[in-house]
């Protein structure tokens, strides 16, 4: 089977493309142009010369840069693609509105428009998000909850998530979302609010710091493990008939929370190190936000196997190792 993934480089394309891999697939990934980018969570498949170039691949192309992707998409002929590339910073989009749409709302329904004319036969996974309920009517949510957006990123991916839907009825194309909810791992990006906190913790715990600025402490979120949710992912596109599935844990746990698990696993007291700055509060941030994942359950038989606790003390325990001093090389 040959594969197709954008956003192989971020947390989630990188596991997927393990678990592909694993599965016996020919694996290609679109990586940007003009990238700088951190290819850490690549480099174990790169330094594998059984793998790299022999059964995962990189082809360069930015999501605007349609001529090209048009390109690869033709000559790899994949028949399972797996859409993860955007803006993904909720916070951010609120800086970069304009660019977020770019990417994530015109960068999914170009995508489609190409499948359309050259790769009918192609099953696509478009990676929505919970941020497209915003402000629900019910909680938890199901595939058939209303969008209300609240973010530019939410509004951005509510059209791209409606435009899949439209694409599945109204063209045919084997086109599903997956409703992920906010889903964490020792490779989550540094910027998010779980991995923020537990590099401070073992930066804390090191001596290397003093305190920690964060945000809205009472957020609430659905957390699940990211490994978890690609194997989500990977169920959808093997589903019978195409559809949206919910993707979460079904708890809310606070930031507060994450905080002190985190510092507890450490034998630290989180309120003896967390301080609220202001200038990290969103201008609107959603509160309801917990997945009802009742239908993925049923029709697809999966199911999160990670604890939030467990998911928070494993990610702190990777950062301690990653900012430990590493020991001294004594050349003899
Ligand atoms: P989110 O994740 O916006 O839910 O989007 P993030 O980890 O950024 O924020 C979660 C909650 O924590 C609050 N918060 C802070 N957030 C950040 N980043 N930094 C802080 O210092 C901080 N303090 C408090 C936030 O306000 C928010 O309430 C993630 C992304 O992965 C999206 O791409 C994805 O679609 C959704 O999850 C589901």
């Amino acid at each position: 089977m040959k594969t197709l993934i954008t956003g192989i480089t971020g947390q989630d394309g990188s596991y997927l493309a393990e678990a592909l891999l694993a599965r016996g697939d020919e694996v290609h990934g679109i990586v940007r142009r003009t990238s700088s980018l951190d290819r850490s969570r690549l480099a174990h498949l790169y330094g594998d010369l059984t793998i790299y170039n022999k059964r995962l691949f990189l082809h360069y192309a930015d999501l605007e840069d349609i001529t090209t992707l048009r390109r690869i998409l033709a000559r790899v002929e994949p028949q399972e693609f797996y859409h993860l590339a955007g803006q993904s910073h909720v916070g951010l989009s609120f800086e970069i509105p304009e660019t977020t749409c770019e990417l994530t709302a015109m960068g999914t329904l170009r995508i489609l428009e190409m499948l359309r004319d050259t790769g009918p036969g192609c099953r696509f996974l478009h990676i929505s998000s919970s941020e497209i309920f915003g402000t629900p009517d019910e909680s938890p949510q199901t595939e058939t909850t209303p969008m209300r957006p609240l973010t530019p990123y939410g509004c951005a991916k509510a059209f791209a998530t409606q435009m899949v839907r439209i694409y599945r009825d109204f063209h045919g194309l084997f086109a599903c979302n997956a409703i992920a909810y906010n889903h964490e791992s020792p490779r989550r990006g540094e910027n998010f609010v779980t991995r923020k906190i537990c590099r401070a913790a073992a930066e804390i715990k090191l001596g290397l710091r003093q305190h920690l600025d964060l945000g809205n402490l009472e957020a609430r979120r659905d957390w699940s493990d990211a490994r978890d949710i690609v194997r989500g992912y990977m169920a959808i596109l093997k589903h019978t008939s195409p559809g949206d599935f919910i993707l979460a844990s079904g708890c809310t746990y606070s930031v507060r929370e994450v905080a002190e698990v985190a510092f507890r696993s450490l034998g630290l007291e989180w309120r003896d190190f967390i301080r609220c700055d202001e200038s990290l509060l969103r201008p609107a941030d959603p509160a309801h936000l917990c997945g009802d994942t009742k239908k993925a359950r049923d029709e697809l038989k999966w199911r999160p196997l990670s604890t939030f606790s467990d998911l928070i003390a494993e990610m702190t325990n990777a950062e301690l190792l990653q900012v430990s001093p590493k020991p001294e090389m004594h050349h003899v």
